[in-house]
Parts: structure tokens; C-alpha cells; sequence
């Protein structure tokens, strides 16, 4: 197939690419890499090197013999979109290219607006742009575990069946995001499935839980491919945290109680469920919903897995409850459907096989990379005003008096 994967620099989108591109897949990466660009606002790195692109692409092809277009831009410009479509002319589109950070959104009124502008008005974009190049490709979009939120009932994959008063209909799941983040994850949905409706278009949501994980099979044939390993408090998550804080000996920063409970799925899996989707295209004026996790554990649950894993290397961890710097309810009911994918032959790695490996080994090898300063959170939910919108403020007037 041709797969043209936005966002295909960042930590899904690069091992998606490299995973479609071995398994014979015609592979374009587009990026306006956003992401590195956000590493050097907060002032923090992955804690793997990552080289440019283009670097990464040639080593690739010098590996694999296969060649990944690269197109650079951003998928919010739509005369930049609309023509690359057109010369690429995908079969089916990945969407990874948003800002994925729940804590990133909440840092101001300017970072929460940026985070809605870019993922709704990138995705109308690329809905506009299929309608008008390629009506008949298929979209495979990201969304979220965190659009339904942590309701008293169990999760289904994107519809539920409801009766009210003596009439029933399937109706899209209640959608209970916690983020600004989140909430433009939930926009998206509504508008892809109005488009679906309206236009014919086909479309997947792949509503997907944390990923965890920098291994993969194509990442880890050269140092050069490497994939992110974000730890910082904006862009780390949970499991990558906890392993880089247990490297170097740092407590585990389990935020409250620990018992926020989530769905998880390694890196591996993420690859294997975008070609599963790419393979079993909707149906056109179809839109499909896949909750696309393996595993649901509770942050104390990874806290202990993590100190148990770190004890076995002889690295000896605490976990400490921090004030919980989020608001979300400490400990809540959670059971949510994740068959389809599995339906469609996904064959999920576990935590219990890979946190040694894919982590645990990782962190502990770049461990003279951590900065023990990105491990306190510090963006509050309920703050207006936080250290990390203060530096940006700062920047932004010394910017401003170096203009004037
Ligand atoms: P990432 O930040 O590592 O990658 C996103 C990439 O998109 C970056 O390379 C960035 O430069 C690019 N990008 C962002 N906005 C763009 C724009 N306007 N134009 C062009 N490129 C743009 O994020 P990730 O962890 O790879 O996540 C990818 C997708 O998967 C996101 O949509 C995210 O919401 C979703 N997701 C991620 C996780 C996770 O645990 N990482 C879990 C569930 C869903
Ligand atoms: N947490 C801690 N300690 C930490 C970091 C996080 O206790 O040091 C807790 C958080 O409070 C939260 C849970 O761990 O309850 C998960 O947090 P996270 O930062 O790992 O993940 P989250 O903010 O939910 O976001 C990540 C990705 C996002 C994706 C989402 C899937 O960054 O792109 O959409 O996972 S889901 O969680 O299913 O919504």
C-alpha cells in the first residue's frame, strides 16, 4: 500500500514508518518537527539521542535498501497539505501529527489554544484534503483512551447501546476527556464522524492508551534510528518516568494515591495495530472506533512492577506519593472493551515480558543523559500560572526587547 504517515518523525510516527517500510509498504513521512522544537522550549531532550531526519532516513535506506519519502511541512498549512497529497496520492493516511502532551495543554491559555488549533485544524485538513485529492483513502487517525475519561461503567469501543424511555439507538460512547489536550482528541472525533456521514469519507480512530517502550524490531538495527524517550514532566509518560527515575535512583513520583488506572500497550503493538487498520480499511462513509490497548494497570501497580524490575539490576528505588499535580480521581472503577484489534489477529506483547528490555535497559544505558530537574511536575491543573509558563513568558519579553 501507500501510507503517507503525518507526524512521522515523533515517537509512534518514526517506528510506524520503519515497521510499514520493512514490510514492503511505499512509506511517506510528513513533519514540521514541532517536537524537537517543543524539547528546546521547556529546555529538555529525549533521553535516547535523536538525530535529524534526514540522517535517520538515510541510514534506514542504507540498511533496508528501501527509501521513505520525507515531505516538510505542517498539515495546518493546507496549501501545503493539499499538494502533497496530490503528488503522493496515499491509499491510506496515519495521523500522529498533534501535540500529544496532557500537561503541555495546561500549561496557559496560550499553549491550551495552540494545542486546539493545531490538532482540530490539522485534522480538518487532512479531512478537507482526502475529500478533494483522494476521496477514497482511508484515514487511520490517533485518538485517545482519555477522550471517555474514567466513567462508572465499562468502556466500550467507541458506541454504546442505549435504551431511554422505551426507545433505544447506538450512540457514540460519553466522552469525559481531561485535558484541553484531551478534549481536542474528542473534537476530532466529531468531526471525522460528520465528515464519514456527509462526504463518504472512510475513517479509523484508533483510541489508543499510553505507549510505552523505544524498542523495536527496525529502531534498534543502528544507533542512528533510534526512537524518543521522553521522561520530563510534560512530555514524559508514566512507565518512562518511573524507569528513568529508578536509573538513577530517583523516587518514583507516583502523583496522590496511585490508583488512576489506564490502558498500556508497548510500542511493538502500536505498529502492528496501524497496519492491521491500514490492511482492513472502513467501509467508505464508515467510521470505525478501536480502543487500542493490551493491558490496564493502576500508577501504583507500574510503580511496584518498576521497583521490582530495578531491584533484579540491583537498583534500589522508593516510591513517594507526590500532591497530585493533575485533577483526576485517585481511584475509580475502570473496565474497558479492547477486542476488534485482537479480532483482526493482533498478537500483544505484555509488560511483564518487555519492561526489561524495552525500558528498564534503555534508561539504565543512557542514564548519564537524565536531568533530575524534569522530574518534579510542574504544571498544575488547577493553577493558572505555573514555573514553565513563567520561563516561556520570560523568553518571549527578552524576544521581544531584542526586536525592539
Ligand atoms: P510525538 O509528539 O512524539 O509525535 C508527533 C509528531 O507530529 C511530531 O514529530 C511533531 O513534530 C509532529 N507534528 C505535530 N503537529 C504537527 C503539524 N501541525 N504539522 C506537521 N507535523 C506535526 O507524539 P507521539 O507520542 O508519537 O503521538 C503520536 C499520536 O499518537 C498523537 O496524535 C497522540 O495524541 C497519539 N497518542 C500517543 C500516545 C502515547 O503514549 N505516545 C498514546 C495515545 C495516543
Ligand atoms: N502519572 C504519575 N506520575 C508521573 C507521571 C504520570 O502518577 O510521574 C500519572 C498521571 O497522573 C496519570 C497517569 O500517570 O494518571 C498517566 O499519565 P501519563 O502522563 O503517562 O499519560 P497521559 O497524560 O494520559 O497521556 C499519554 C500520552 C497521550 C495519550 C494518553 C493515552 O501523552 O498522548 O493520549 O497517554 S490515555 O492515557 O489513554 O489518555
Amino acid at each position: 500500500m501507500k501510507i503517507c504517515v503525518l507526524g512521522g518523525d515523533g515517537y509512534c510516527g518514526w517506528a510506524t514508518a520503519l515497521y510499514l517500510s520493512r514490510k514492503g509498504h511505499e512509506v511517506a513521512i510528513v513533519d514540521n518537527y514541532l517536537r524537537r522544537q517543543w524539547d528546546h522550549e521547556l529546555g529538555v531532550q529525549s533521553l535516547t539521542p535523536i538525530e535529524p531526519l534526514s540522517r535517520r532516513l538515510g541510514v534506514w535506506q542504507e540498511i533496508s535498501g528501501r527509501a521513505i519519502e520525507m515531505f516538510t511541512g505542517d498539515v495546518t498549512d493546507y496549501d501545503f497539505l493539499c499538494p502533497m497529497m496530490d503528488t503522493f496520492r496515499p491509499d491510506a493516511v496515519v495521523h500522529f501529527a498533534e501535540q500529544r502532551a496532557a500537561p503541555y495543554s495546561m500549561i496557559d491559555r496560550k499553549h491550551a489554544v495552540f494545542t486546539q488549533v493545531n490538532n482540530v485544524v490539522g485534522t480538518l485538513n487532512v479531512l478537507f484534503a482526502i475529500r478533494e485529492v483522494v476521496p477514497d483513502c482511508h484515514l487511520v487517525k490517533l485518538g485517545t483512551m482519555g477522550e471517555y475519561g474514567t466513567p462508572n461503567i465499562d468502556i466500550e469501543e467507541g458506541y454504546i447501546k442505549i435504551e431511554h424511555n422505551g426507545r433505544s439507538d447506538v450512540l457514540p460512547f460519553p466522552k469525559q476527556p481531561g485535558s484541553f489536550y484531551h478534549l481536542s482528541k474528542v473534537h476530532d472525533s466529531h468531526n471525522i464522524t460528520f465528515t464519514c456521514k456527509i462526504w463518504g469519507l472512510r475513517a479509523t480512530d484508533l483510541n489508543q492508551g499510553v505507549v510505552y517502550g523505544t524498542v523495536t524490531e527496525e529502531t534498534s538495527m543502528d544507533e542512528a534510528l533510534i526512537n524518543r524517550f521522553d521522561y520530563d514532566d510534560v512530555f514524559g509518560t508514566v512507565l518512562n518516568r518511573f524507569c528513568a527515575e529508578a536509573a538513577v535512583g530517583h523516587p518514583l513520583t507516583v502523583y496522590g494515591s496511585g490508583g488512576q488506572t489506564r490502558g498500556f500497550l508497548d510500542i511493538r503493538d502500536t505498529v502492528r495495530c496501524i497496519e492491521i487498520a491500514c490492511l482492513n480499511p472502513a467501509d467508505r462513509g464508515e467510521f470505525r472506533v478501536f480502543n487500542q490497548f493490551t493491558e490496564q494497570f493502576s500508577v501504583m501497580q507500574l510503580a511496584q512492577m518498576v521497583q521490582t524490575a530495578a531491584r533484579s539490576m540491583d537498583l534500589h528505588v522508593e516510591i513517594d506519593h507526590l500532591e497530585p499535580p493533575r485533577v483526576e480521581a485517585q481511584a475509580h472503577y475502570y473496565n474497558a472493551k479492547h477486542s476488534k484489534l485482537i479480532d483482526l489477529g493482533l498478537q500483544p506483547h505484555f509488560l511483564s515480558e518487555s519492561l526489561l528490555d524495552s525500558l528498564m535497559n534503555v534508561a539504565v544505558k543512557y542514564q548519564h543523559r537524565v536531568d533530575i530537574s524534569q522530574f518534579l511536575p510542574q504544571i498544575k491543573w488547577h493553577e493558572a500560572r505555573n514555573p514553565r509558563s513563567r520561563r516561556w513568558s520570560a523568553q518571549a519579553a527578552v524576544a521581544l526587547s531584542e526586536q525592539r
